[in-house]
Order: structure tokens, then C-alpha cells, then sequence
């Protein structure tokens, strides 16, 4: 049996856990949690790395502090696309947040040099505004910089000097290769793009090394040495889904709702691309076959608007007056480009609604209502195109994340997609994160299955089957 600590960034908090993993044994502790506060500075949204870096350390110096023995190793995971740039070993700027508006700046000049058909051919990518292939291409202190790391590679490279890009996270950029998962040099050419900001790449499982001498000291320990596991938090959280079948799919559900199956191989046909399907890296090769959807950033946004404009109930209690609503609400169409920036979402629903011709919610509870009922609706015709593009017939539903614990939503999606849901672990992403450490250590062994197989006795879903007569939905 062996102790890890995970540090797990999500856009709206951080967490470090830590983690006990032995052949029969998988559990957690949440050592620290820490808010995730966005900055707005003259040139537009950024990450506040500073305050999440130093909330890692406090949280893994508890984590050495809490574990009964050394730890074996530590590993960062946090969401995908964003990234610092580098020159001679110093960061050049913050990290640019993606729902800053000028970050789709440079999809047209990547689009006229390579259209989108042909570069989802090459990266099997979804189109989001905010890929990080966009993002670099509108960057200008591209020129002047001599490496690129993503988020989890930038803070792994802070704690050990040593930078890598680590593969789950890079198939986010856009310049990766579908078929061999390679840097695409050829597409890094044509966009005009320095060859060398792109770095060794190395898979989730792989030692980075310790961390540096005066980082231990800060930490209490004598020697820590950091992983990589699968540092794309969503490539995490598909590790920690007790997925069993190929009949299964899933939603890793928190700020975004990632809805889709896993495959051995990228679908990388036309109809996969005007869905909007993604090929993201999974552990051990797989291929993460899912889209975006909203997720509850919609709802999470609506309450801090609430909380700005006077207080509010807190979200048990919006959710219980949500649950108790019976007259019809709004499913508008969460996917809408306009519920992308932070902003004022029931305003939004609002415009939406009245160029749609429906009524707006009436109030509080409506308006959670009709955000509920909305990303059921965009879950369930989600989970039917993952099943027909696939060409898999779906007969279960995982939601894993913080919406595990929404029992209004995942009632809602079960009686949505007409098929059980099965919620749960909240803590997947933290979980595949101690899992891959937990197996590069030794302590567990095997394939992913035999990895789920450790979180499914360990942590006992909650089913939710869908009630007669309500509305399900058609792709
Ligand atoms: C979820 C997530 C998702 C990405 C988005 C940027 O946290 O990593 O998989 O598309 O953030």
C-alpha cells in the first residue's frame, strides 16, 4: 500500500488530496480545498497561477503532513488548453483564462491556412473557440517565447524544474496527432508556429522527477518526487468512471458537462465533426470519444449573480424549491455561444428565450429548474450522438464530478436519455489521479479495468431510473 498526494485544479476551486491505494484498498482525504478566483487585468482574463501555486504547496505540505508514511509521489491535474509560455526558463505573462472573449481571436487565420475539416482530419479535436491552437496562433509573445507548457506541466515544472508536456492534456492543443499522438510538426510548420515551443512529450504514469531542494524544505520533507499522471482533469476523472462495458458512456459532470464513451481509436468521420465530437488522449491509449456540453458553470454563474446583486438561498435550497416546481419551464439551448463568458446567465436566458418565443422562467426556483431541465436535455442527445456516431448501443449512464451529487439533475437525465443513470464518485478526477500514481508505485496493477475495478469496490454508485412518461429525448 502506498500514499500519493493529487492536486487537482478544477476553474472553480482546487483541492489536494491524499490518497491511499493498495490492491483492495482506495481512499481519499481532502487535505485542502481552495477557491479558483479568476483576474482581469487591462489586456483581459487570466488564472491567478501565483495564489493556485501556493495554494498546492499548503495543500501538499498538509498531505505530507497528513500521510502515516513518505509519500510516494505527487501529480497535478487541471483543465485542458490553457498555457504559459516560456523563454529561458522564465514565464512569460500569466496564463490567459479561456473564457476570456479575445482568446478566439486567432480561429480565422488558423482556419484559412488549414480549414477545419482538414485539421480535425489531423487532430481529431471539437472546435472550441479557446483550443489552445487558437489561443497561440492570435499569442504575440509567441515569438519571444522558447517553450510552452499547459497548466498542470507548468505548475509539475515549478515544483521540479523539469518541463514536459504530458499527452492527455496535449491532445487539447489542436496540434497533436490523432492517429500517432505526436507532436503534428508539419501543422506546427503551416500555422507558423516555432517548432521548438513544443517539448518532449511523456504519458500519464511517467516520473518527472523530485521536486526542488528548497520546495522540499517547504513542504517538510526530504524528498517528493512528482508524477504525471493523466493531467487533463477530465482524462483523470473517465480513469475513476467504473466503466465496465462498451454499452456504458458517461458524463464527468462539474463546470462542464463532458459527455461521450471511450473508444480503442478515433472516429474521425464528417458526421463526428459537425456534432462537434472530440478524440482527446486517454490513459493507456484510449481515446476519450465526448463533447462539451455547458455543464454547471450555467447555474454556478446565475447564483453568483444572485449573490453580487444581495444574497441568496444557498444551492441545497435552490435545488429543493427547483425539485418542487411543477409548471412547464424553458429548455433552451445550452450550447449557445452566448453562455460561454462570465456575465449575467438569467439576463441571457432571458434574450434567449424571447427570440425563441417562450416564456422565461418566472423566477428563482423556475430559473434553476429550467437550467436542470436544459442540460438534461443537451446531456441526453449528447449521450445518443456518442452512441450512433460510435456506432455502440448505450444501456448506462455514469455522471461523475460534483453533478454525481446533484440528485435533481441526474433524475433529470436519466428520465431524459430514458436509461439509468448511475452517479458517482464526486471525486473521480482526484481518484484516476491516485490510481495511475497508485499504479506507476506498484501498489495496484493491471489495465484501466482492473483500475475501476478498485473504484467500484470502493465506491458504491447511486441509481437513478428513469420515471414513466417523462420527456425522453431524440438525437
Ligand atoms: C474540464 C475541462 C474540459 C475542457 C475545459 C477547458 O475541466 O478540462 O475537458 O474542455 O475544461
Amino acid at each position: 500500500m502506498v500514499h500519493v498526494a493529487a492536486v487537482d485544479l478544477g476553474a472553480s476551486s482546487g483541492r489536494v488530496v491524499l490518497g491511499e491505494v493498495g490492491p483492495d484498498r482506495l481512499r481519499l482525504q481532502q487535505v485542502a480545498r481552495f477557491p479558483n478566483d479568476p483576474v482581469r487585468t487591462d489586456d483581459g482574463l487570466h488564472w491567478d497561477l501565483e495564489a493556485l501555486y501556493a495554494a498546492a504547496l499548503d495543500g501538499l505540505r498538509a498531505a505530507a503532513a497528513a500521510s502515516p508514511g513518505p509519500l510516494a509521489s505527487a501529480a497535478v491535474d487541471s483543465w485542458a488548453v490553457d498555457y504559459g509560455l516560456l523563454r529561458h526558463g522564465e514565464l512569460l505573462g500569466q496564463p490567459f483564462h479561456y473564457r476570456d472573449e479575445a482568446r478566439a481571436a486567432g480561429v480565422e487565420v488558423v482556419h484559412a491556412t488549414v480549414p477545419h475539416a482538414e485539421l480535425y482530419g489531423r487532430n481529431g479535436l471539437q472546435f472550441l473557440p479557446f483550443n489552445t491552437v487558437y489561443q497561440l496562433a492570435a499569442d504575440p509573445l509567441v515569438e519571444k517565447a522558447d517553450q510552452m507548457l499547459l497548466v498542470p506541466d507548468l505548475v509539475a515544472w515549478r515544483l521540479t524544474g523539469v518541463g514536459v508536456n504530458e499527452r492527455t492534456n496535449a491532445s487539447t492543443t489542436g496540434l497533436l496527432d490523432v492517429r500517432t499522438r505526436q507532436w503534428d510538426r508539419d501543422l506546427i510548420d503551416r500555422l507558423g508556429l516555432p517548432q521548438e515551443l513544443f517539448g518532449e512529450l511523456v504519458d500519464a504514469g511517467a516520473t518527472l522527477g523530485p521536486v526542488r531542494p528548497e520546495i522540499a524544505s517547504r513542504l517538510g520533507v526530504s524528498r517528493l518526487v512528482v508524477n504525471a499522471v493523466a493531467t487533463h482533469d477530465t482524462a483523470s476523472a473517465v480513469v475513476g468512471v467504473p466503466l465496465f462495458s462498451d454499452r456504458a458512456a458517461y458524463i464527468s459532470c462539474g463546470t462542464w458537462g463532458l459527455v461521450g464513451v471511450e473508444l480503442d481509436g478515433p472516429v474521425l468521420t464528417d458526421a463526428a465533426r459537425e456534432a462537434n465530437f472530440t478524440n482527446e488522449g486517454g490513459v493507456d491509449g484510449r481515446v476519450r470519444f465526448l463533447t462539451n456540453v455547458m455543464g454547471l458553470w450555467l447555474l454556478s454563474e446565475t447564483i453568483r449573480g444572485w449573490e453580487r446583486a444581495g444574497g441568496t438561498p444557498s444551492l441545497e435550497a435552490l435545488l429543493a424549491e427547483a425539485a418542487d416546481v411543477t409548471g412547464p419551464v424553458p429548455v433552451f439551448d445550452v450550447q449557445d455561444p452566448r453562455f460561454l463568458p462570465p456575465g449575467d446567465m438569467p439576463a441571457r436566458i432571458a434574450a434567449w428565450c424571447a427570440e425563441h418565443d417562450v416564456l422565461p422562467p418566472a423566477d428563482r426556483a423556475a430559473t434553476v429548474r429550467s437550467i436542470l431541465e436544459s442540460l438534461a436535455a443537451a446531456f441526453a442527445t449528447s449521450v445518443a450522438r456518442a452512441a450512433e456516431l460510435s456506432g455502440r448501443s448505450v444501456d448506462v449512464v455514469h455522471v461523475v464530478g460534483g453533478g454525481a451529487l446533484n440528485a435533481l439533475l441526474c433524475q433529470l437525465t436519466a428520465d431524459r436519455c430514458g436509461l439509468p443513470v448511475l452517479a458517482g464518485p464526486v471525486e473521480a478526477t482526484a481518484l484516476g489521479n491516485v490510481l495511475v500514481q497508485g499504479r506507476s508505485a506498484g501498489a495496484v496493477t493491471g489495465d484501466l479495468e482492473a483500475l475501476r475495478r478498485l473504484v467500484a469496490t470502493t465506491h458504491q454508485p447511486r441509481r437513478f431510473t428513469p420515471r414513466p412518461g417523462s420527456a425522453r429525448v431524440s438525437p
